[in-house]
């Protein structure tokens, strides 16, 4: 079987009804007739980008930019008030409470929600909203599906591409306000001096859009850039280095925002090399960054084996550390405790850790859910995470609010999303990919918005106002991610997927002599009598790293959230489900719905057709074809191979599988720029 990656269009022309759109105006495609006479108290650039946006697409009448002494508004909080027929005024602290309040007020004229009179006061719910790039120095993408890098270090400083400003104003039309440059897997040449000039120029564009920028380090970096003998945070000269090297950064780039750091974790250095630990490494880089007001983002995403379940390890390693770091480090916690899978439950961390500051890291990028070829708004994956309860101070103590200092008051607040964008034309690879860079900037900001009016307004800004396009369309990417589950790995499954990429499933995957936790056997554990991990009490107990009333509820199948059922129990294939079907049977039920469920979107789409440009609608309707065909493809590579242990034949009323499964097992894919 040869599958396709999509780089072309091959479809019949549809009766154009629109004009035709690439995508590269994203949800900002505010048409620049407006004349507006807008004022502002003050000058500076950025207040000018404010002004400018205002005059060239405001339809109401006048606007008044003010800055006003109200604390209450934060840093980067406004107020608007008055109405478009006689005139509004936008009030902030700051120039960016400005900018924002501008790009605010223009979001409700495009998705046609401004109210006669206006009286509305913001502040975001997270202090730094940042995007993480795993982007390389030789301009590709780690996990990207939306071509190269948009950083061009080739060409920088001296050529400046105009993306990086469109860059800059999409994410500051959301409250995006930071941005780590490169791959959490860093190379050290990021902090040489060639480099940092570049990095300079960059910061320079980004500035007045308030977007700071940060950059990932290698621990290594005293010894690859520095020639020191090693890279010990103790040795005094180590600590001498990294204070010169920030120095330098800040003398380049004055706000620099600081470091993020994957250290000791998936082969890369770190202070435990020399028998130091996270607390350590950590804190020898804030002391650094400290005198210039720079932070440490040490990421929690590290499994040495020390437990044989890899989901419990990031919770063992840090909690001991728990409020003995320096203020200016958070430690960057993935949103479920293994990797960025279609489902899991929240990292334990969250709730947990309560005298640190913790931020949740979403992955917008789609790594696990079928790259930029599915169809998945993620919105109302953040939004789970995110609304999920910890119970750490009783009900209510939600992962958001255990995050944003509201239920452990901490200064520093923040959010990071792994970006999804790349040197494409469309930016994301994906039309609608580009929906949950949207919906992460709009939950940074304010987290409780739900995923449904975050995809509502997108529809209305990315495509048009008509109801009769925008509720089906919703309807659309509200299921859209559940499809994804039911159709990979429902009922709490997870890391089915391929060696080498993560596109395709390969469940029976071997590979000799390599990590069993990189191995999808070591997460299903499919044997004759059931399938699932057990992490319950009876199992590795990763059930008791949670609060109570989830440790004890998850801990009993009887009790355990279906959602989360495998993740949480080895279940008996004859084991009774909530629907009153077998597990087996429930499973072969799930992966058909996900099927269902794409060939659904297919006809939703279909029947949108007026209402969209024939570039777009294309697009999605030939990645449509492709996730409906993959959907079949996960479907009966899972039943297939889960059958040879369950015995159990597939329910007579759902589809047959059409593939075998030996065919399905010679399957390689070439993914060359995909993986
Ligand atoms: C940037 C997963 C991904 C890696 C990624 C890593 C991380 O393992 O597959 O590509 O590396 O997570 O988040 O550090």
């Amino acid at each position: 079987m040869k599958r396709y990656l999509y780089t072309g269009l091959f479809l019949l022309a549809a009766a154009a009804p629109l004009r035709a759109e690439d995508g590269s105006r994203l949800w900002l495609r505010g048409n620049a007739t407006a004349h507006a006479r807008v004022a502002a108290g003050r000058q500076s650039p950025t207040i000018a980008i404010a002004v400018s946006e205002l005059q060239a697409q405001w339809q109401g009448a006048a606007v008044q930019l003010s800055i006003v002494p109200n604390k209450a508004l934060g840093d980067d909080g406004f107020s608007i008030s008055g109405s478009p027929q006689s005139g509004v005024t936008i009030a902030a602290v700051a120039e960016q409470g400005l900018l924002y309040g501008a790009y605010h007020l223009l979001r409700l004229q495009e998705t046609q929600s401004l109210p006669p009179t206006l009286s509305i006061t913001e502040t975001p719910r997270y202090a730094l909203r940042i995007l993480n790039h795993w982007d390389n120095l030789d301009g590709s993408v780690e996990r990207g599906y939306a071509g190269r890098s948009l950083w061009k270090w080739g060409e920088l400083p001296d050529t400046l591409s105009p993306r990086y400003a469109a860059y800059a104003r999409a994410n500051a039309s959301v409250g995006v306000n930071g941005t780590v440059l490169n791959n959490v897997n860093a190379s050290p040449q990021i902090l040489s001096p060639p480099m940092l000039r570049k990095v300079k120029a960059i910061a320079d564009v980004l500035r007045p859009y308030h977007i700071r920028v940060y950059l990932s380090i290698n621990f290594s970096s005293p010894m690859a850039l520095g020639s020191l003998e090693t890279a010990d945070p103790l040795d005094k000269a180590v600590q001498r280095w990294w204070g010169g090297k920030v120095a330098e950064i800040y003398r380049l780039i004055p706000d620099f925002g600081g470091f993020l750091v994957k250290a000791n974790s998936e082969g890369l250095p770190g202070p435990q090399d020399y028998g130091r630990t996270h607390l350590d490494g950590a804190n020898m880089l804030a002391d650094a960054l400290a005198p210039h007001s720079g932070i440490v983002m040490w990421r929690a995403f590290v499994y040495s084996p020390n437990d044989p379940d890899r989901a419990k390890q990031a919770y063992q390693e840090f909690m001991p550390f728990d409020g003995k770091f320096r203020p200016n480090v958070i430690i960057q916690v993935k949103n479920g405790p293994v990797d960025f899978q279609p489902r899991e439950p929240f990292s334990p961390l969250f709730g947990a850790m309560q005298r640190t500051p913790v931020m949740v890291e979403l992955q917008i990028t789609q790594e696990y859910l079928g790259f930029s070829n599915h169809l998945a708004y993620l919105g109302t994956l953040f939004e789970e995470c995110l609304q999920s309860d910890t119970y750490a101070r009783g009900a209510g103590s939600t992962v958001a609010k255990a995050t944003d200092g509201s239920l452990f008051a901490h200064p520093l607040t923040a959010i990071a999303g792994v970006a999804n964008i790349g040197s494409d034309v469309g930016w994301c690879g994906h039309p609608f990919a580009q929906a949950s860079w949207y919906a992460f900037g709009r939950l940074a900001w304010s987290h409780s918005l739900p995923a449904e009016a975050i995809a509502r307004e997108w529809l209305r800004q990315t495509f048009g106002s008509d109801s009769a396009f925008v509720e089906p369309a919703a309807a659309m990417m509200m299921q859209s991610r559940e499809a994804v589950v039911s159709y990979m790995m429902p009922l709490g499954l997870h890391h089915l997927f391929a060696w080498g990429h993560h596109y395709g499933p390969e469940p029976w995957c071997r590979v000799p002599n390599a990590r069993p936790d990189w191995l999808p056997s070591y997460y299903h554990k499919a044997d004759s009598a059931g399938l699932g991990f057990d992490r319950s009490s009876t199992g590795s107990h990763a059930t008791a790293q949670y609060f109570t009333p989830l440790r004890e509820q998850w801990d009993n199948l009887e009790t355990c959230d279906e959602r989360y059922l495998l993740w949480f129990h080895h279940v008996p294939w004859g084991y009774t489900m909530k629907s009153g079907r077998t597990l087996w049977s429930e499973l072969c039920h799930r992966y058909q719905s996900g099927v269902d469920s794409v060939r659904a979107m297919q006809q939703a789409w279909d029947r949108l057709q007026p209402y969209v440009d024939a570039e777009r609608f294309a697009l999605v309707q030939s990645r449509l074809r492709t996730q409906a065909r993959d959907a079949v493809w996960w479907r009966d590579a899972c039943l297939l191979y889960f059958q040879t242990f369950s015995r159990r034949p597939i329910p007579y009323a759902l589809e047959r599988p059409v593939h075998d499964l030996d065919e399905l097992m010679k399957v390689k894919l070439e993914m060359t720029h995909h993986n």
